[in-house]
């Protein structure tokens, strides 16, 4: 029997049709033999964080089951991010749609391509909302309660639009 792991993905993009990234990639990702998706977050806006001069991204989560080992999901999603997610302006190298690996069941991985819990994901409202609103009662290896990181969270502009993916 293949074991199938519950991982969280959080995606970005901050294109002009950001929604229509993240559609793109919502259906790529479920077109991978190997990953069945649980659940999608609603979208959620907000200003770019760390780099100002950028236009707001689009956040969501989205929750899924996998019977592929990490790193082989990593390649997966890295592989529809080049495909859906570069814009081919030379000036801007900037990559348009992000797909991390939020969660990987309750493993802490520090391999040199990915670290699990994704880096900064415990202090981010525009990971930390959209992961609560779909499991609300998850624990965070080494950061414990999502509920609470979410109360300790400032919202910072973070909206939660009515578009549908
Ligand atoms: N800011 C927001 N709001 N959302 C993101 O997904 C995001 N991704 C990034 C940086 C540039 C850090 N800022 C972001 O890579």
């Amino acid at each position: 029997m293949v074991m199938k792991t519950r991982a969280y993905l959080g995606l970005g993009s901050n294109l002009d049709t950001p929604i229509e990234q993240l559609r793109a990639a919502r259906t790529a990702i479920c077109a991978v033999i190997g990953i069945e998706e649980i659940t999608f977050s609603s979208l959620y806006r907000s200003p770019s964080m760390g780099s100002k001069n950028q236009p707001d991204y689009v956040n969501a989560v989205m929750a899924i089951q996998t019977d592929l080992p990490p790193l082989v999901l990593l390649a997966a999603l890295q592989t529809i991010e080049n495909e859906h997610g570069r814009v081919r302006l030379e000036r801007w190298g900037a990559r348009t749609l992000d797909i991390d690996i939020l969660l990987f069941g309750d493993e802490v991985l520090n391999s040199p391509d990915l670290v699990v819990p994704h880096y900064g994901m415990a202090e981010r409202a525009f990971v930390l909302y959209p992961l609560a609103e779909i499991a609300p009662d998850l624990a965070i290896p080494n950061h414990g309660k999502l509920a609470e990181l979410v109360a300790r969270c400032p919202l910072n502009d973070l909206v939660q639009l009515s578009d549908v993916v």
